[in-house]
């Protein structure tokens, strides 16, 4: 048991009870799981919520009169409502299920941006953007012959606001911008970010995949206009996520895909779209991952959101303290405020490496470009190691890790 911050007492041990996979082992040593940013592990609840799903639940929906198939609908159209009030949105008008953040960021992209974009029009992203919050703005530039902008970054991975003022012009219509940095945990402004975007006359989507895991999102507050993430960072099944739109916007874009459940009426001659969210959900959804990630939002909400947050900058603090002790390391990413990740080097070894040796060991990190390699650029470097955390990560656990590392050079030294 911990005693952290505002005197919130967080029972970690009792928490790390809900995740079975945590008591596994790897190559016979106990799983230390610290690649959270890749994919979060999933609690019992969400794991008997699948289970109860495939077993006595299991339909398609919106389509059948039989009593599965209106529980399946029930069951799937409850969990849209939780995301609705998870995230504040004021209507589950505005909750689009998606395959994940990836999906939904094209889908604005190809939806909104395909009607609002023409030539010589700009796209405004930062220099620390995921790769899918890159290719689709990259695609539909290129397509509609408009110009992407990049706001540029400084030394300790922070976003450079006077630039990004400047950058704002007339001819800007779309700013997309991440919440929470992947490879270097910076959490951005993004309510500034917004408002002046606003102010600009611009409108503005954000990614929000590594932030919804960590800080309590409210998309009414932030006014954005598009918040974009994904369920398996959220504790929840992979191949489900969320876009949210506010309803003015979603309701004038043209969908992007075609198909059943997407439409009012169909002929040769015509198709009338369905009513908002349905004209934007083509062919049969991810029912279980909905029911799933609906369960998945329950469980964070029992634990609270104000919790994790102020348990894990507890974490994180002790984790950097710990990684900075060790010689030769440099941390790749040192903002003021930082969520969820540590990136890091190590002079004269790959990460890969970093990677293979601390596998042996059962701790489990991501290596490699983390899907930013512009980011990478910017820091001269072809790779980062990666530890990132949940909330049911501990202290020993960030030990393990420093242990681990002593062991890599051991092996390069
Ligand atoms: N980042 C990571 O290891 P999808 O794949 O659609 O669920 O999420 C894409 C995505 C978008 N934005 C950010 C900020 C992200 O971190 C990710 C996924 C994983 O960092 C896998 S590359």
């Amino acid at each position: 048991m911990q005693t952290i911050e505002k005197e919130i007492v967080f029972d970690v041990e009792a928490m790390r009870n809900n995740f079975p996979i945590l008591h596994t082992t790897v190559h016979g040593k106990k799983l230390v799981y610290l690649d959270n940013a890749a994919t979060t592990q999933k609690p019992n609840a969400v794991i008997e919520t699948l289970n109860l799903y495939y077993r006595e639940q299991n339909a398609n929906i919106h389509r059948g009169v039989h009593h599965l198939s209106e529980v399946a609908t029930f069951e799937y159209e409850k969990a849209r409502g939780k995301i609705k009030n998870f995230i504040n949105a004021s209507s589950v008008k505005e909750v689009i299920f998606t395959k994940g953040t990836t999906d939904s960021i094209n889908l604005v992209a190809h939806s909104y941006g395909r009607k609002h974009l023409a030539e010589g029009d700009e796209v405004i992203i930062s220099a620390m953007e995921h790769h899918s919050n890159i290719v689709p703005w990259q695609m539909i530039c290129e397509e509609k012959k408009a110009i992407l902008r990049i706001i540029p970054m400084n030394d300790d991975g922070e976003l450079l606001l006077n630039e990004y003022e400047s950058l704002l012009t007339p001819r800007t219509k779309i700013v997309s911008v991440v919440y929470v940095s992947n490879s270097l945990g910076t959490i951005n402004p993004i309510k500034k970010i917004i408002e002046l975007a606003h102010r600009n006359g611009s409108i503005v989507l954000i990614d929000g995949a590594q932030a919804v895991a960590h800080t309590h999102v409210d998309v009414q507050q932030l006014e954005c206009d598009f918040f974009a993430f994904s369920g398996h960072k959220l504790f929840g099944p992979t191949g489900i996520g969320v876009l949210y739109g506010k309803q003015s916007l979603l309701e004038e874009m043209n969908p992007y895909q075609g198909g059943g459940d997407m439409i009012k009426s169909v002929t040769f001659e015509k198709t009338t779209f369905n009513d908002l969210p349905y004209k934007f959900e083509a062919g049969t959804p991810h029912i279980a991952g909905g029911i799933g990630l609906g369960a998945a939002i329950d469980f964070v909400q029992s634990v609270g959101l104000e919790q994790i947050a102020s348990y894990e900058k507890d974490l994180l603090t002790y984790a950097a303290q710990a990684l900075r002790s060790i010689p030769d390391i440099r941390i790749i990413g040192t903002a003021r405020e930082k969520a969820g990740v540590a990136s890091f080097v190590i002079e004269g070894i790959h990460p890969h490496d970093i990677g293979t040796i601390l596998d042996r060991e059962g701790i489990a990190i991501r290596t490699g470009h983390h899907c930013t390699q512009p980011v990478m650029k910017r820091f001269g470097i072809p790779a980062t190691a990666r530890a990132s955390f949940a909330f049911y990560n501990t202290k020993e656990e960030v030990d393990e890790l420093v242990k681990g590392i002593g062991k890599v050079k051991e092996v390069f030294g």
